[in-house]
């Protein structure tokens, strides 16, 4: 079985592929977390959140394991790098207390999954300091254990740390497909140049497909 994809058909093994939801918590999609103090239109990223939790509802029906990123440092910050910190030169800076607590700290509301894309027991939550989901965590060692070899991407931004999880897993040696309606930026044409950039090259990075496509292939192949 195939899911209908660019550059050209995504083949689906028996083993089914993990479902990677790369960072949706409030600090990026809503007012007062670190997405907001970096400058950026918050409102932007919603348009992915119905897609997103129907591609885990499917996911979860289906039996797919699922994986849960978010973005945080540790409360004495000791694993954010002072370079990291100061980038921006914004009011608000990573640690600081706003809103919904200290910005991008591991722990505060507005750290956590957003309530719709809550992880439940059972489903990985990887906990990175980068952008990419493999730097300086387990996901590595967590992935063969689940028997995983396909990985489809969700979650935001798309061109930050989606595509930076992305490229890191592809060079991994895994087989990576992005959901198109399933991940946004806070700049569309910056999603864009991100699909072009993923499936230039019959695929240099890896495949993209609508959340349709993958839906429609996931029944017929698990259901
Ligand atoms: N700023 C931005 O577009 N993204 C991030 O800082 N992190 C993620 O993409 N999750």
């Amino acid at each position: 079985m195939f899911i209908d994809a660019h550059p050209y058909p995504y083949a689906l093994l028996k083993r089914p592929p993990a479902l990677v939801i790369i960072d949706m918590q409030r600090d990026f999609v809503e007012p007062g977390g670190f997405g907001d103090a970096l400058g950026n239109d918050v409102g932007r990223l919603q348009a992915c959140v119905p897609v997103i939790a129907r591609l885990l509802a499917v996911a979860r029906r289906l039996g797919l394991p699922v994986i849960h990123t978010r973005e945080a440092h540790r409360p004495d910050l000791s694993d954010c790098p002072p370079a990291k910190r100061q980038r921006g030169n914004c009011r608000l800076k990573i640690g600081d207390a706003g809103p919904m607590g200290r910005l991008l700290v591991d722990g505060e509301p507005g750290n956590a999954i957003i309530d719709a894309l809550k992880p439940l027991p059972g489903e990985v939550e990887i906990v990175k300091p980068g952008k990419g989901a493999f730097y300086s965590t387990q996901l590595q060692q967590i992935l063969p254990g689940l028997g995983v070899t396909h990985l489809l991407f969700t979650g935001v931004t798309t061109e930050v740390c989606v595509q930076t999880t992305m490229r890191e897993a592809n060079d991994r040696g895994y087989q990576c497909l992005l959901v198109e309606d399933g991940t946004e930026s806070y700049f569309p044409e910056f999603k864009r140049a991100t699909l072009d950039m993923i499936t230039a090259q019959s695929g240099i990075v890896g495949w993209v497909a609508s959340s349709e496509a993958v839906i429609s292939a996931l029944e017929r192949t698990y259901g």
